[in-house]
């Protein structure tokens, strides 16, 4: 079995974030500019801080391509972090004698205090660097090699903003990844303009206030084949994973399947999908209340999640918080930030999902080549017709 996994380091004002993907079969095609555009994706979205105007995120591939290609070797990936200049006293790696004025008020909603009780931190900063949502910048980046890979596999991942605040989208899930193809362009990266334009309002409004928004995002993925994940133990079921990769992804308050917390109000007959059957396709469904995944296996219909993310902990017009040590009540810590992150959080599930999806695949179907792999999904495909 090949196990695909991925492990990343970094500080949002250290040096560099680092990646290493481990057990990314051989003769993917890869350079550096498929993961740089997802990379500059995670930067959009109207609402972002100071921060995205100076980061220009790529990618430098230190190991595993050899001349476009995947050797199966583990593949080393880093985002430079153009900020670190401006903070190298304050996140120098070596001993001082005279250190930064230490961060004493945790945040509410944050990582700060649990952080700080952790690992025994009596400078926040040490829990703040690596809390970061800068770190998914690391993950956007390993998402982007998952990607190439489905997309080998004739799956695409896509993703839009469903919610912002109050502000909501009334649109269904797309049929195909082709209605995704302007959805950058807009934003809020939302598919219904009347909603956008809500959303913008709402979001100016919580800056002007020092506030902040969360919302909730669709990830879909096209393409997927059926027959991945397993209900013989919970921890194989592919639902179960794809809501521990999206919880694990900073803010994510809640995750929903398909119909998810609809289905619960509805009758049997409204929330299953019929069963179908065509010459041309084999087995189907006449539709995907389910969001491609029954018994925790893939059907082949496209894989639907939503994720919903709480309103990011930073606020201008700061919540009380206690001091550490004098424990005086004060107003929480305040430092650059941003009003909202939903179009990138959607961004970053895009890269949970494929990477959750990756493992899954090649669990499921091996392969140290990208070839075997690709064959391997392909005489799968062929055989459930004879069922
Ligand atoms: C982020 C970079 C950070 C924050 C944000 C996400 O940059 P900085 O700390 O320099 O402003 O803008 O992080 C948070 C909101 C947070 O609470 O940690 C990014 O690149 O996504």
């Amino acid at each position: 079995m090949t196990t695909f996994r991925y492990l990343t380091a970094g500080e949002s004002h250290g040096r560099e974030l680092t990646a290493i993907i481990e057990g990314c079969p051989a003769g993917l095609a890869l350079d550096a500019a498929a993961i740089d555009a997802d990379l500059a994706r995670r930067q959009l979205g109207y609402g972002r801080g100071a921060r995205q105007q100076i980061e220009r995120d790529r990618v430098t591939i230190r190991s595993g391509v050899r001349y476009g290609r995947t050797t199966g070797a583990p593949v080393a990936l880093a985002v430079a972090n153009r900020d670190a200049p401006t903070w190298s006293d304050t996140m120098a790696v070596e001993a001082t004698t005279t250190p930064a004025d230490p961060v004493r008020v945790p945040r509410p909603g944050h990582a700060d205090l649990p952080g700080a009780q952790l690992y025994g931190a009596d400078d926040l900063r040490d829990v703040i660097e690596r809390a970061s949502a800068r770190e998914t910048a690391a993950r956007v980046a390993c998402g982007a090699v998952a990607r190439q890979l489905l997309a080998a596999l004739g799956c695409q991942v896509r993703s839009h903003v469903v919610a912002v605040g109050d502000a909501t989208a009334t649109v269904a899930t797309p049929s195909t990844g082709a209605a995704f193809a302007e959805v950058d362009a807009d934003p809020l990266r939302c598919l219904d303009g009347g909603a956008s334009a809500a959303m913008r309002a709402a979001i100016a409004a919580a800056g002007q206030a020092g506030d902040t928004l969360g919302g909730v995002f669709e990830v879909v993925a096209y393409g997927f084949p059926p027959g991945v994940g397993s209900y013989a133990q919970g921890d194989r079921r592919l639902g179960a994973r794809l809501a521990a990769a999206l919880f694990a992804i900073p803010a994510i308050k809640g995750v929903e399947v398909g119909l998810g917390f609809a289905a619960a109000g509805l009758p049997g007959s409204q929330v299953h999908d019929e069963i179908v059957w065509s010459d041309d396709e084999g087995y189907g469904r006449a539709s995907n209340r389910a969001g491609g995944v029954e018994g925790g296996i893939s059907t082949g219909l496209p894989i639907v999640v939503r994720a919903a993310m709480k309103p990011i902990a930073t606020l201008m017009s700061p919540l009380h918080s206690v001091r550490l040590g004098t424990h005086e009540v004060v107003d929480a810590h305040v430092e650059r930030s941003d009003v909202c992150a939903v179009p990138a959080a959607a961004v970053v599930g895009e890269a949970a999902v494929a990477l959750c999806l990756v493992t899954a695949v090649l669990e499921r179907f091996g392969g140290e080549t990208t070839a075997e792999l690709a064959a391997a999904v392909a005489t799968f495909r062929a055989g459930l017709r004879r069922l």
